[in-house]
């Protein structure tokens, strides 16, 4: 996958973080010895724990303060207040996602021992909700976070986990008895598989159930204008996991609303809102893909790379720390682990700030996750044409066409299309194309699941950012290897925070961005590749398995950059 959101041009402005970059090694974590809890309240000092993620000594301030307080008091009095100040610091921007999960990791553990102790009082939770990633979806992070933010704020949370169909979603809310339903989903297609979920609520009456969506291909616009315009009952959009959280409070009357009944008893929803918009998601023109001759300006070079060979080869054996110089420490750090410049810091403040903060732990995961992260590629190049919009892929004849991919057009502008990057299929030679494939493999999977099965919910973001980005960064370093091969490194960036932002010679498409939005393509770069023997599958709906695996088409063309399509 490119590196970042592609756009039109790619430009490199002035960041901190680039500075940033140059310094990420090398950073050692500081520690102070004070007690920080000396001359506090039990409260005060449980408050602590909670709000600075500290879980020493929590079980013998918890125990205290079972001499006081019953332990439903200790969650509702005190420690969840503990949590609404770390909510608050997190909306005024002064308090970092890692260190939200780390007072997650607290209140679990506190919760953990208080549980044993309680009886199981109806009605004690805030509000509860079922959470599911949509129907063809694996995107499990972005609902974990929820997850583990609501249900150490208080709500019950019943998380189905990935890829689930409207009929389960619904059946569990019910059995459950959750009073809303959250649905998560990252795929342009899963915006459109929400609204289906959605007309399906309507249609059986089941519009008691107010829903929250979440998830990148969503807008705000399209859920709370057009979304809104077709549900009968009330649909939300929420941007990250504390808005989600002030929508719980809102439904649930955490926050001084009218408190829902629960679902199973407000089968009969209320009718939505009738705001109308013109605004689509997800859905690429037709007349897009329909060529009428007029190209854009691009010509196809005259000399083209011969193929480096024919087919395609895989590769395993690869030393780990030559990768992880590929990961992009602001997609990492500021993507991933999603760390924010602190309210009120300048740029060199917030260099040396983020550097403290996450140096050491990118220095620790480099190494724990050595023998986890088990990259492998599959890469191949191809005679290839092209004809209008389409991609021509030929046999090693030259002459019999094996398959072909059809891409986008600009309507406007440019005009661009990734086929004219290719020579026609009336020039007399044969282009050639690179297609890989990469994966770190499913280990580190396992890894995370753990991490969150035991509350460990700061490393669990921390492995998981690690193991994307490094399929990430093995994307890049093979694109490397592959200008190489093709003879066309003559442009490579000395810095890396160029090979980031694509200044090199050519460019890599990965299938389901916008100049080849077309997820269905993977299935025909898997005839291409059959990157089966490295363990990558594709499933029904044309995602990677392992989840840490990305692919591309590389171009060779110089005037190849990432294009949107209009
Ligand atoms: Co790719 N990827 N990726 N990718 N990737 C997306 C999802 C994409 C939207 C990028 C884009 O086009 N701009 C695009 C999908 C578009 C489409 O459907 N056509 C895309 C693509 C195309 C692909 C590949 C197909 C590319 C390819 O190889 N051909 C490929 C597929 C992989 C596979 O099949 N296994 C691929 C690969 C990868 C990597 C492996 C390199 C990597 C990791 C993928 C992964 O996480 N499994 C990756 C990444 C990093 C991304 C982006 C850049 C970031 C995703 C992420 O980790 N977000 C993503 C674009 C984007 O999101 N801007 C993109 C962090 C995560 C914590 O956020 O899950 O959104 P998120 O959750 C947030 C909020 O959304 C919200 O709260 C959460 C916490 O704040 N939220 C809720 C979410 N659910 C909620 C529910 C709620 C409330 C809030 O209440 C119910």
């Amino acid at each position: 996958m490119p590196p970042s959101e592609p756009t039109v041009e790619r430009t490199v402005t002035y960041d901190p973080l680039i500075e940033f970059m140059a310094r990420f090694e090398n950073v050692k974590a500081t520690s102070s010895s004070a007690d920080p809890f000396e001359g506090l309240s039990i409260e005060d000092r449980l408050k602590k724990h909670i709000v600075d993620g500290i879980k020493k000594n929590l079980d013998r301030d918890v125990a205290e303060a079972l001499e006081q307080y019953s332990p439903l008091d200790i969650i509702n009095e005190i420690l969840l207040d503990g949590m609404k100040t770390v909510g608050e610091l997190f909306g005024a921007g002064k308090m970092q996602l890692p260190f939200v999960l780390q007072s997650a990791e607290v209140m679990k553990a506190a919760v953990r021992q208080l549980e044993p102790l309680m009886e199981k009082v109806e009605g004690s939770e805030k509000g509860s909700i079922l959470l599911a990633t949509v129907a063809g979806d694996v995107h499990d992070i972005g609902k974990n976070l929820v997850d583990i933010i609501l249900s150490n704020n208080g709500y019950r949370v019943v998380n189905i986990g990935i890829k689930q169909p409207i009929n389960t979603i619904l059946d569990e809310a019910k059995k459950n008895k959750t009073q809303v339903i959250g649905l998560s989903g990252l795929l342009v297609k899963s915006t459109l598989i929400m609204r289906d979920n959605l007309l399906e609520m309507n249609e059986r009456g089941l519009h008691g159930f107010p829903v929250i969506l979440g998830g990148a291909a969503l807008t705000r616009g399209y859920v709370e204008e057009d979304l809104r315009s077709q549900y009968k009952g009330r649909v939300f959009y929420a941007q990250d996991a504390f808005e989600g959280l002030k929508l719980m409070g809102d439904l649930c009357g955490g926050s001084g609303d009218t408190p829902l009944p629960i679902a199973a008893e407000a089968e009969e929803g209320e009718t939505g809102y009738q705001r109308v918009s013109s605004h689509r998601v997800g859905e690429v023109d037709q007349d897009l893909y329909v060529f009428d001759g007029t190209k854009s300006d691009v010509e196809a070079v005259a000399t083209s790379p011969a193929l480096p060979f024919y087919g395609a080869r895989r590769f395993e054996k690869f030393d780990i720390f030559e990768v992880y110089k590929y990961i992009n420490p602001i997609a990492l750090v500021r993507g991933q682990w999603q760390f924010r410049r602190p309210e009120g810091m300048g740029n060199v403040e917030f260099t040396e700030w983020l550097e403290a903060e996450s140096g050491p732990i990118f220095e620790r995961l480099k190494k724990e996750l050595a023998s986890v992260l088990k990259p492998k590629v599959k890469w191949g190049y191809f005679p290839c044409a092209s004809e209008g919009n389409d991609l021509i892929i030929y046999r090693d004849d030259e002459r019999t066409e094996w398959l072909r991919f059809t891409f986008p057009r600009q309507r406007d502008g440019k005009r661009l299309c990734l086929s004219d990057f290719f020579r026609s299929k009336d020039a007399d030679k044969r282009d050639t194309v690179g297609f890989h494939i990469v994966t770190v493999g499913e280990d580190v999977s396992k890894v995370e699941k753990k991490l969150f099965a035991d509350g460990n919910y700061q490393d669990y973001l921390f492995v998981h950012g690690m193991g994307v980005e490094t399929a990430e960064a093995l994307a890049e370093y093979w694109h490397k290897q592959i200008r190489q091969e093709m003879g066309i490194a003559d442009q490579e960036p000395e810095e890396m925070r160029l090979l980031f932002s694509a200044k090199y010679h050519g460019a890599r498409y990965s299938f389901g961005y916008p100049a080849c939005p077309n997820l269905e393509d993977q299935a025909k770069l898997f005839e291409l590749l059959q990157p089966q023997d490295i363990g990558i599958e594709l499933s029904e709906e044309f995602m990677l398995v392992p989840e840490q695996s990305t692919s591309a088409i590389i171009v060779h063309h110089p005037e190849a950059k990432y294009f949107n399509i209009r």
